[in-house]
């Protein structure tokens, strides 16, 4: 038998079909939410928005069809779903790219936008362009001035001269995540401390609400980030003790997580690079003082990591003061160190070498005594050994000792009692502390928004009025914007020097800028209501569409963005500007796109071009490989998956369209029952694995109800029987989320319009029930769910049908899985690790 050799018109050809729905698309708009009169139930469903620093690439790719399989799942669902994009536009890789290639960063950021979101129309990401902003704009940054404004009136904003990390050859000051190992993250020079005046922002008002309202956020974001933002806060709660001081009128106070080893303190141990060490040594002898002065220099250079550390060998200067312990009156040699932080707590704390690892490492370095004041007991009930011998501080629980009348009790009564005790006597109480720290937001940068405060010699720090804003940034032309300490607006004497708001005198601007942070903590607020020009967003709006249903980004964010968002949105909650405390509902993070095993870099010369792979495949193609390659949350590596088996697959969906010999709307009901079983079935399951974000499973059974189709055309139903259209007609829908050129192309020969509003199958539940069985499903023995699977399933279905399950999945919780024991049709057993 000889065939005709395939036309265009017969042969799946991904660059005819790009090219005829693009334009379309580009043209109709298919994703405009904003019409008023549309009574569908809402859905917002948000990418977190790109940096505008080159083209998109394979990251970007990842996440964006990731995000679209939810937009558009919820589209499909009959929700007017908004989906809006934008830029994160402000921000040292714009402002640095700018300054190697000698541009004015506004035309280099305009030009970059404008590629991006080419390459996004050309991906066929499902966004509203009506709702489309950029950060850099001022129509934009406005309101980060206006709600900055409101923060400082709210005492939430404000200036304070503190230590911070600076980079003596980049002239900038760094976040502690630039400091590596002492040294500048960029340069490698040795990094050190200066006294600067700052803004910050009191997000530590925040840090009680921003810790329990994670609570409610369990079973709908990762476990893994609620972990890393409690961690962040780091909420600790203890006592303050005074110590009187030998030859100072005030006592110090220090904080600790045990008062119950009180009598075990020898000796006290202040931050070395604290005023208070400062201070102490002052009348020690002249040797001391200077050995002091040069550890100092050198404790300046240290990360607080390395500080906090308990690998480190421990180093210090013995004061020559004493303090003395509240509750036996002992003497206690006072020590500096590095080991202790200046910025926590008080600064100072008790030494307890028996008990505190750190201590006891101190302690044995410098030849001080070790009390041991708890009777701690191993695991086979045997006192644990002498830690002054085993160099292994006894940090469990137990009975103390050595304690006058606290002898016998337990260590949770022993606090109770001793708290109490010092409260009686003044020299204490219980108190709380936080690992967060204020948010430091000026920078001394052009790129980004400028501070609404003017500096007068006669009123001090004022706001620029509201009808005063936006401040614009002044051109670049002119100033250098190369890091140098103080921001280069300073070089804009025009624009620095104005009125002042409140008395009209001569005032100056502040020069500094904002962290691109500010911009990104409340971005999801203004596309409600993207054309606002009298507020940030119209609170209607923001009641209609927030808070998000639905974000998707990467786990790089998983701290400081979600955490100032959330701070951000309690703010405003406050201020009766939004009506919740939270601005993201349920989060998805994906992972990360890789090569060979590892991320990709220039340096590894293992980058895969996005532009290249799409050229080569097409979109749809990437697309779904990108939805296939396995969860969401996983790393993909892009030697490990195969676009072209993934183009050849999209091929033979598409021929299924061209197979279709009924007419639209025939009646379905009279076709092949086999066939509409699985249609059915497939649409059903792929509902609830579509919410439960197991992707690469929805591919899976595509796949299998594209083979299915194909084997009812050639070998049963006929390529005239309805059931056929109808279960072509549901690929078609099920592509959409994934490959929406070829479906829409498909949709189209099948006689319709506009796949992407085709709607979801509606599921003929007499067509499951009557092979359906009851599956259970078990989460550490107890029934955490039920399934109606159909009775010839396979056990890898059902196990990610099982795996799926809401209830499931939160009865899994942090647990992670150690079995998965399938039993098909009835029984799947989850024993958790
Ligand atoms: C005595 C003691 C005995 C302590 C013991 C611990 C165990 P978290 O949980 O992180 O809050 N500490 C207090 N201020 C410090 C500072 N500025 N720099 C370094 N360490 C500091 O840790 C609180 C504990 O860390 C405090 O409790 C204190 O040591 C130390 F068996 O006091 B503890
Ligand atoms: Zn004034």
């Amino acid at each position: 038998m000889t065939s005709a050799p395939e036309t265009d018109e017969t042969r799946y050809d991904f660059r005819a079909i790009e090219e005829r729905w693009l334009p379309v698309w580009r043209e109709t708009q298919p994703f405009r939410s904003g019409d008023p009169d549309d009574t569908r139930p809402t859905k917002y469903v948000l990418d977190m928005f790109p940096y505008p620093s080159g083209d998109l690439h394979m990251g970007h790719a990842e996440a964006y069809a990731l995000g679209d399989v939810i937009a558009r799942y919820w589209g499909q669902r009959g929700f007017n779903v908004m989906h809006p994009i934008g830029w994160d536009s402000f921000g040292l890789p714009a402002e640095n790219a700018a300054i190697n290639r000698g541009l004015d960063p506004r035309g280099w950021t305009e030009d970059n936008i404008a590629q991006q979101r080419s390459s996004m129309e050309r991906y066929a990401c499902s966004f509203d362009w009506d709702r489309v902003l950029a950060t850099h704009r001022p129509d934009y940054y406005r309101w980060n001035q206006w709600l900055f404004t409101r923060l400082h009136e709210k005492g939430l904003a404000y200036r304070k001269h503190s230590n911070v990390n600076w980079c003596p050859k980049d002239q900038t000051v760094l976040a502690n995540e630039q400091v590596v190992g002492g040294l500048c993250e960029r340069c490698d020079t040795p990094v050190t401390k200066k006294k600067l005046n700052q803004w910050y922002f009191k997000i530590t008002d925040y840090a009680d609400r921003l810790l329990d309202d994670l609570e409610g956020l369990e079973g709908s974001w990762p476990s893994k980030v609620i972990a890393m933002q409690r961690n962040w806060i780091g909420r600790s709660t203890g006592a303050d003790v005074a110590f009187v001081i030998e030859g100072r009128d005030e006592p110090i106070d220090i904080y600790t997580t045990r008062p119950d080893t009180l009598h075990g303190a020898t000796f006290m141990v202040v931050a070395a690079d604290s005023d208070l060490a400062a201070e102490l040594v002052e009348g020690a002898e002249a040797s001391v003082a200077e050995e002091f002065a040069t550890y100092v220099d050198q404790v300046k250079s240290a990360s607080e990591i390395d500080r906090l550390s308990t690998e480190r060998p421990k180093t210090g200067v013995f004061l020559q003061r004493y303090a003395i312990n509240p509750v036996n009156g002992e003497r206690l040699p006072i020590w500096a160190s590095d080991y202790v932080l200046a910025d926590y707590g008080h600064g100072a704390i008790m030494a307890v070498p028996a008990h505190d690892q750190r201590d006891l490492d101190f302690a044995r370095a410098m030849d001080l005594p070790v009390r041991v004041v708890l009777d701690v007991r191993g695991e086979d009930g045997e006192p644990v050994e002498d830690p002054a011998v085993s160099g292994v501080a006894a940090a469990g629980d137990g009975t103390l000792i050595n304690s006058g009348a606290l002898d016998g009790k337990s260590k949770a009564d022993a606090i109770e009692a001793i708290v109490a005790d010092l409260g009686a006597a003044g020299t204490g109480k219980a108190s709380t502390n936080y690992r967060l720290r204020d948010w430091l937001i000026s920078r001394q940068r052009y790129w980004g928004t400028p501070i609404p405060i003017v500096h007068c010699d006669a009123c001090g720090e004022v706001r620029v009025p509201d009808d005063q804003l936006p401040i614009e940034l002044p051109p670049a032309e002119g100033l250098d914007l190369k890091p140098k300490g103080t921001s280069p607006l300073g070089g804009a004497t025009d624009w620095v020097n104005t009125e002042c708001p409140s008395c009209g005198g001569p005032a100056l601007r502040d020069t500094d800028t904002m962290d691109t942070f500010v911009d990104s903590s409340w971005y999801y607020l203004r596309y409600t209501s993207p054309g606002k020009t009298d507020g940030p967003f119209d609170l209607d709006a923001v009641k209609k569409w927030a808070p998000i249903d639905q974000y998707v980004g990467g786990v790089t964010h998983a701290i400081l963005h979600l955490l100032y968002s959330r701070f951000f949105t309690k703010a405003l909650f406050d201020m009766d500007l939004v009506d919740f405390q939270e601005p993201f509902s349920a989060l998805l993070n994906q992972g990360m796109v890789q090569m060979d095993g590892s991320a990709m870099s220039k340096s590894r010369g293992n980058i895969v071009r996005l532009s290249e792979q799409l050229d080569e495949f097409g979109v749809d193609a990437v697309r779904i490989t990108m939805a296939f390659a396995g969860p969401p949350e996983d790393d993909i590596d892009w030697a490990d998956v195969s676009p072209g088996a993934s183009s050849k697959f999209l091929a033979r969906a598409w021929r299924l369209a061209r197979d279709v010999a009924s007419e639209p709307g025939a009646d379905a009901a009279a076709g092949d029952a086999a066939l509409r079983a699985i249609t059915h079935r497939t649409m059903a399951d792929c509902a609830q694995l579509v919410e439960g974000f197991r992707f690469n499973v929805v591919v899976a059974r595509t796949m299998e109800l594209v083979n299915a189709t194909r084997k009812a055309i050639d070998s049963g139903a006929g390529a005239a029987d309805p059931a056929v259209r109808e279960a072509v007609e549901a690929v078609s829908v099920l592509l959409s989320l994934f490959a929406p050129y070829v479906a829409e192309d498909m949709w189209s020969i099948l006689g319709h319009e506009n796949v992407a509003t085709a709607g979801w199958l509606e599921v003929d539940e007499s067509l499951l029930v009557e092979d359906t069985v009851t599956c259970i499903v078990q989460v550490k023995g107890k029934v955490r769910g039920r399934l109606e699977v159909a009775p010839d399933i396979t056990e890898d279905a059902l196990k990610e049908l099982a795996l799926a399950e809401p209830g499931v999945a939160r009865a899994i919780g942090d647990a992670g899985i150690r079995t998965v024991i399938v039993r098909a049709p009835k029984l799947v057993n989850i024993v958790t690790a």
